[in-house]
């Protein structure tokens, strides 16, 4: 999932609160790197400690803490998937898909280097894993060098790439979604992925290329999104090693790393074999090989460390509509800690799902007031009415959760990004900590660097921005002017949650009873 440990643009705020660390680098601002495969080596102040798989096996990894587990494996074929996909979802916990390479439409010749590297981005994003440095490479000299590095890292070394968070080629993405070869419901921006509703520059394809010992740090996927990452080609016996928690271990996990005087949300620790037995939570282990789709639960602490030869791999995200809740009440909470940008803009996709199915549920009304005897209508119809009134439902009360946190009764007196919510398709972030601005938000224009914008004039949104929250923990410019601001006319937002709530109400009155119209109480 795409690496979001870069630093957001600092103008001239009045910091509050700590940010980031930097991670260890000698006195030259070098990353010093010592090779650990069991843990015993002892971190030093100043080294980030290199991981090796010299050594493992997957059958001695996971007799290696008591609370090492193998993570569960169904074949594609196996006529129980899509009951233990919906096991799995449910219980939060990790599951590997085996077996795709086998499948007669599997595309080995749009799998591989080679075709990657003529049809491909031409550059590539890289991690040289020795000190965290990030660079762009030509593909082709990245491919060049991932075949001249040997499998296992040594102390001497100065590089080992990792090419991290490219984008994937658009063939690929085409073959996913129109093969029939993964199961649907895993797929981008099928039914379960409520990703759907975002604008279109909110991507989530990625593609890895890398080789023995290059790793990506221990971390959660964005805003509580449940992951899959599909091993599509390998050379020389490539294979990547999976170390994850369940769902609900990420609270255990984090407070775990501030005992060990790491922040899991910075991806800054690479955890030892060692520190994850003393964790004592369910470490869940796998081998991924081709041909393995690896399920990563929503919130599951995971680190990967690739092994032996080249490993190519291509990974998305999905968004349930657990994992929207989550991310509101818990996940966007820790970003606004950490200060890890947000990406997903979870509040407007909770607002643009709710404007979605108000519609699709008005479109079912219709079909079923539609038919000759709508008390008769077909049990499918009535059933998805219900559904999708229930969904509405839950999607209305996050909604008004997300509502008193950017309500204002001033809200009238204050200037707007644009007048109308149908044309608002903005990037504003909060400049301390990352977040996305859904509605209310602090400015000044006026210290704002205007090399910023590439239009002639500054608009609204383009200056130095506060969220709410940062605001009200002291955060803000330094000339101590900020202007309250909204995105939208705040009634627009109102008027969206009662359609949404007269619609629910035609369907399924009980399950609204206690709710008012907002329009008429806003308060
Ligand atoms: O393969 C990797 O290096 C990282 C993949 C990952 O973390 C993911 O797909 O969620």
């Amino acid at each position: 999932m795409p690496d979001i440990t870069a630093p957001n643009s600092q103008l001239e705020l009045l910091p509050n609160a700590t940010r980031s660390p930097i991670l260890g680098t000698d006195t030259s601002g070098r990353h010093t790197s010592t090779i650990v495969n069991d843990g015993t080596t002892t971190k030093h102040l100043l080294t980030k400690a290199l991981i090796t798989t010299k050594g493992w096996t997957f059958t001695e990894l996971v007799k290696k803490a008591p609370n090492f587990r193998p993570v569960d494996r169904v074949h594609f074929e196996d006529p129980t998937l899509t009951q233990t996909i919906r096991m799995h979802e449910d219980s939060g916990n990790p599951l590997i898909i085996e077996g795709f390479h086998e499948h007669e439409s599997w595309p080995a010749d749009l799998f591989t280097l080679d075709w990657l590297r003529e049809h491909g981005k031409q550059g590539a994003s890289v991690r040289n894993v020795h000190n965290w440095a990030d660079f762009d490479l030509p593909l082709s000299e990245l491919i060049h060098k991932l075949r001249a590095t040997p499998r296992y890292a040594s102390e001497h070394e100065t590089e080992r790439l990792y090419g991290k968070d490219a984008e994937c080629p658009h063939e690929w993405a085409s073959w996913l979604s129109t093969s029939g070869v993964l199961p649907s419901d895993l797929l981008p921006h099928r039914t379960n992925d409520y990703l759907k509703y975002l604008p279109n520059d909110v991507q989530t394809l990625m593609c890895y290329l890398g080789v023995g010992d290059t790793f990506t740090p221990f971390h959660k996927d964005l805003c509580a999104s449940s992951g899959q990452n599909l091993m599509c080609y390998t050379e020389n016996g490539g294979s990547s090693f999976w170390f994850m928690t369940e769902s609900s271990a990420a609270p255990g996990m984090a407070e775990f790393f501030h005992k060990i005087n790491e922040e899991l949300d910075f991806e800054t620790h690479v955890v030892t074999l060692r520190e994850l037995g003393q964790s004592r939570l369910n470490i869940y282990i796998a081998e991924q090989q081709l041909g393995d789709l690896v399920l990563v639960p929503p919130r599951s602490c995971h680190q990967v460390i690739n092994n032996g030869g080249i490993t190519m791999k291509t990974s998305w995200s999905r968004m349930t509509l657990r994992g929207l809740t989550n991310s509101l009440y818990h996940e966007l909470p820790v970003y606004h800690r950490v200060c890890r940008p947000e990406t997903y803009k979870v509040k407007l996709n909770i607002y643009r799902a709710l404007h979605r199915q108000t519609q699709r549920l008005q479109e079912l009304r219709e079909q079923q007031t539609g038919s000759p005897h709508p008390d008769r209508s077909s049990s499918t119809i009535n059933s998805s009415l219900e559904g999708v009134a229930h969904e509405l439902h839950h999607l209305l009360e996050l909604l008004d959760d997300v509502l008193g946190e950017e309500y204002s009764p001033k809200h009238q007196d204050m200037p707007h990004v644009s007048q109308s919510d149908t044309s608002l398709q903005n990037n504003i972030t909060c400049d301390f900590c990352g977040a996305d601005i859904f509605q209310s938000f602090f400015e000044c224009i006026s210290c704002a660097p205007h090399s910023l914008v590439v239009h002639e004039e500054m608009r609204i949104g383009d200056g130095i921005v506060v969220c709410p929250l940062c605001y009200v923990e002291g955060r803000g410019c330094n000339c101590g002017t900020m202007n309250p601001t909204q995105c939208r006319p705040f009634g627009d937002l109102l008027r969206s949650r009662d359609e949404a709530l007269r619609t629910i109400r035609a369907v399924c009155p009980d399950i609204v009873k206690d709710f008012q119209s907002l329009l008429k109480h806003p308060r």
